[in-house]
């Protein structure tokens, strides 16, 4: 047990704080061990707020001294922070603290990464440079002011005056406390430009470390596609004279929107076409333009609490989404987010981490950078977006832009905003905030005298903490096709709001054939229970490039059951109608990629659970080996057709086009290796002069049994480089066999160069291992045994880290027996380590239900 029962925050409780900061005064004395910090903040009592005392936050302080209006003062100090007493009117505060970045192993505050300064603030880390109100609601200017021997000194807004030895910048922008970066390093960088819609020129930079500038271009241009982008489709300029973008190794996530200074993990920004998949380029131009979005959506209008997480991060996730589809392929795009939305956001949602888009109470907040507060909160932007239509959510977002620019705002602002733009209540829209859970929706239909009849019904099974749901407003996205395969109602969006609801549609000769959640209209669980002839039709025949993907997908899902409960063989009528689908020359090769793919393991495991069966993990392994060794077999005279239409002779560009034709190349190859033993991907291997083909041909070596040397050839090139080194690790991990996960894990852990502090590099490991779905369930428990014991190590060193990993476990219900009291045990292991931290506490309490 804890010696102090955690804290929970709740929603309803929100108060103001006390106080409007006006400005804020930093100065830094730079020293590894010993950095000062030196504070001033000048305080005015905020009329609006109810009276109390003057309590700012503070964690791992020294606190040196402290000044109110000039005269020395003694607070009253905490582990959490200061309370003292102050002036009725204005005053200002002073203080100077000490601080250890270089001990900073949490990654949280100011810490130190390979000999550079860097902080990271989101969401509460402020506190742990300076006492200060760390809310985001409390916004002010800053000035700071960085010394030091480092050659570049970064920090958000303009730079003002530097010198020998220092640096100062002034951010004329009132912003959270959250959004405060400092970074300071013998960085190079990568320079750029941008003039603005008004004419403004804008100096941008990528700063990394000597050696890393070749692999910038790529981030520059993708920053300066988004810049342009959201001027043309949001009409927002960036508002700063300069731009700064670094890159750093040590990382607990992606990147961060700091005002002006967006701080990234290295994996994030740098790309190179010898050390990058394609999957790679695409991500770092998708997370440059989320941080870069964030000026607007975030920064100028930011959280007026925690709880309002979503606000920022599902418009700016969909605000990315937008700008992928744009730059990119509009199908491909929707249909990977909805992968990953079923594969990370449904099985949070339909286990013990359950929680609404906008949470009602946490213990720690870092908890809550999760797939529903972000995907399924965009996934709720698009809703109402469907719903109101894309000329009043333009109108609704200048208004929102315009009526709150400069504000910390809440969910109740961004909908009043829809309703006075568009007259619409949104009462009901508003449980998309507030309900937890995955909807289903079953469907039942009839057709008589020309009419046909949809019938939906619509359930959220019980979450934690809501037993009870009300009905939904749901979009629902339909097309019917008359069975000669014309569509004959082209894409309709039914406002689905009921518990159950029929919606008639007449004039038709014969009964048509119905296609649901076009282009995945809502994030829903669909429980249609149509036979395999409707789906295999579909997949032949639907001009919704969602749902004729999503035909296929059931298809193979279905099969798979059979196989894994029946001992079945594959379903010919599937492998046939995807096989006519990729003989289409006309359909995008990405497309086609993607319908060559299957249901996740997991997600197999999820449906099998659903429906009453405990699944076994080998079998579905077993089941879904067969099912791509018949498709391999099948398809012998395909696999060179697609393998020749995948050959891309041009020079390597990570544009949409090529990237396409590799990634059908790469799901052809996986297919070719079951055939011929490893033969065609020891040539690509061999030929590969770019990391997409070198690491698909080296995952199936590794598949086949084949990878000793390929593994050998492959760290002896890149060990030097820790991007690759981490994708080196993983995919031995990734791509073997259930087998061999456990061990290989294991052996790995003990490699020179496993740096597990490194969240990257343990990430990679520990990642690789939890994802393997046969290999981490191994009926032996060696999988839980191994990630626990890890866990229970990186605590101590990097709790945020380590609290997001025990996700691994959230989904242990759906187990047999022998296997949840394995998991128990790791769990319950964990929580009685002395000294655990409250982000791990909370998150093992929740997946135990304890
Ligand atoms: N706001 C960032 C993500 C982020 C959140 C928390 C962090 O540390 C606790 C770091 C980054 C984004 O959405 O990109
Ligand atoms: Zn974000």
């Amino acid at each position: 047990m804890k010696a102090e029962a955690p804290q929970t925050i709740y929603l309803k409780d929100y108060t103001p704080f006390g106080w409007h900061v006006e400005s804020v005064h930093l100065t830094f004395r730079l020293a590894p061990n010993s950095t000062r910090v030196l504070s001033k903040i000048r305080f005015a009592p905020n009329p609006d707020a109810p009276a109390q005392d003057f309590f700012l936050h503070g964690e791992m302080l020294k606190l040196i001294g402290a000044k109110i209006d000039g005269a020395t003062v003694t607070p009253d100090v905490t582990d959490e922070g200061l309370t003292v007493t102050v002036p009725s009117g204005a005053f200002l505060w002073e203080a100077e603290v000490e601080i250890d970045p270089k001990g900073n192993t949490a990654l949280e505050g100011l810490y130190m990464s390979n000999g550079m300064y860097c902080t990271q603030c989101e969401a509460e880390g402020f506190r742990k440079i300076t006492y200060y109100p760390d809310r985001p609601d409390v916004m002010s200017t800053f000035t700071v002011r960085i010394e030091g021997d480092e050659k570049v000194k970064l920090s958000n807004g303009n730079p003002q005056e530097a010198g020998e030895g220092f640096a100062e910048w002034h951010d004329p922008w009132p912003k959270p406390a959250y959004l405060f970066a400092l970074v300071a390093g013998d960085l190079v960088n990568f320079p750029g430009a941008f003039t603005t819609m008004s004419g403004k020129q804008v100096e941008l930079n990528i700063w990394v470390r000597p050696g890393d500038e070749d692999k910038c271009a790529f981030g520059m241009e993708a920053l300066k596609k988004s810049m342009k982008w959201d001027e043309d489709v949001y009409g927002r300029e960036y508002d700063l004279d300069i731009f700064n973008i670094v890159a750093v190794d040590d990382f607990n996530m992606g990147a961060m929107e700091n005002k002006g200074l967006n701080v990234f993990n290295s994996s994030c920004v740098l790309a190179s076409p010898e050390t990058s998949t394609d999957a790679n380029f695409e991500r770092v131009e998708a997370i440059i333009a989320h941080e870069y979005f964030h000026n607007w959506t975030g920064n100028r209008i930011t959280c007026r609490d925690w709880f309002q997480l979503c606000l920022k991060e599902g418009l700016t996730v969909f605000r990315d989404a937008q700008f992928t589809s744009d730059m990119r392929s509009e199908p491909v795009k929707r249909i990977s987010d909805v992968i990953d939305l079923r594969g990370r956001q449904f099985p949070e949602d339909q286990g013990p981490l359950s929680h609404p888009v906008r949470p009602e109470s946490f213990q720690e907040i870092n908890n809550f950078y999760t797939a529903t507060v972000y995907e399924k909160g965009a996934e709720v932007i698009g809703m109402l977006k469907r719903l109101v239509g894309d000329e009043a959510y333009a109108r609704a977002l200048d208004l929102y832009f315009d009526r709150h620019d400069g504000q910390a705002c809440t969910i109740e602002d961004w909908l009043k905003v829809f309703e006075d733009a568009t007259g619409r209540d949104l009462a009901q829209f508003k449980r998309w905030y507030s309900q937890a859970g995955t909807p289903r929706v079953s469907v039942s239909e009839s057709f008589a005298d020309g009419t046909y009849s949809l019938t939906f019904r619509q359930e959220t099974p019980p979450t934690p903490g809501q037993p009870e749901k009300a009905p939904q407003v749901i979009p629902m996205a339909v097309g019917l096709l008359n069975p000669n395969g014309d569509e004959v109602l082209p894409t309709t969006l039914l406002e689905f709001n009921q518990s159950e609801q029929t919606f008639n549609f007449s004039g038709f000769a014969a009964k048509p054939v119905p296609s649901l959640l076009r282009g995945f209209s809502a994030p829903v669980v669909l429980d249609r229970e149509a036979g395999r002839d409707e789906q295999a039709f579909l997949l032949a025949h639907d001009t919704d490039t969602f749902t004729r993907w999503d035909a296929g997908r059931q298809l193979a899902r279905e099969t798979l059951v059979d196989m894994v409960l029946t001992g079945a063989t594959p379903d010919m009528a599937y492998i046939d109608g995807l096989e006519a689908v990729l003989r289409d020359e006309t359909l995008d090769p990405a497309y086609r990629a993607l319908m060559m793919g299957t249901p996740s393991q997991s997600e197999l495991a999820q449906v099998l659970a659903d429906r009453g069966h405990v699944p076994d993990p080998d079998a579905i392994w077993q089941a879904a080996e067969t099912l791509a060794q018949v498709k391999a077999e099948r398809w012998t005279d395909l696999l060179p057709r697609l393998a020749a239409e995948a050959e891309v002779t041009a020079p390597y560009s990570p544009d949409a086009e090529q990237s396409a034709r590799r990634a059908l190349g790469a799901a052809v190859l996986s297919l070719q290796t079951r055939l011929d033993g490893g033969a065609a991907a020891e040539t690509q291997f061999g030929r590969a002069d770019n990391m997409t083909l070198q690491l698909s041909a080296l995952s199936n070596l590794i598949r086949a049994g084949r990878d000793d040397a390929a593994l050998k050839a492959f760290h002896d090139q890149w060990q030097g480089d820790r991007l690759v080194m981490d994708k080196w690790f993983g995919l031995q991990i990734a791509a073997t066999t259930p087998e061999k996960v456990v061990p290989r894990t294991e052996a790995l852990t003990a490699h020179p160069a496993f740096d597990w502090k490194n969240p990257n590099r343990f990430r990679a490991v520990m990642g690789a291992m939890m994802m393997h779905h046969a290999g981490f369930h191994s009926v032996d428990g060696a999988g839980y045994r191994l990630l626990a014991d890890w866990l229970i190590r990186l605590d101590d060193v990097n709790p945020q880290t380590t609290a997001r990993m025990c996700s691994a476990f959230q989904t242990w219900r759906r187990y047999d027996a022998g296997r949840q009291e394995m998991i128990r045990a790791e769990l319950e292991r964990i929580r009685s380590k002395p000294k655990l931290s409250r982000d791990v506490d909370e998150m093992v309490s929740r997946i135990l239900g304890a």
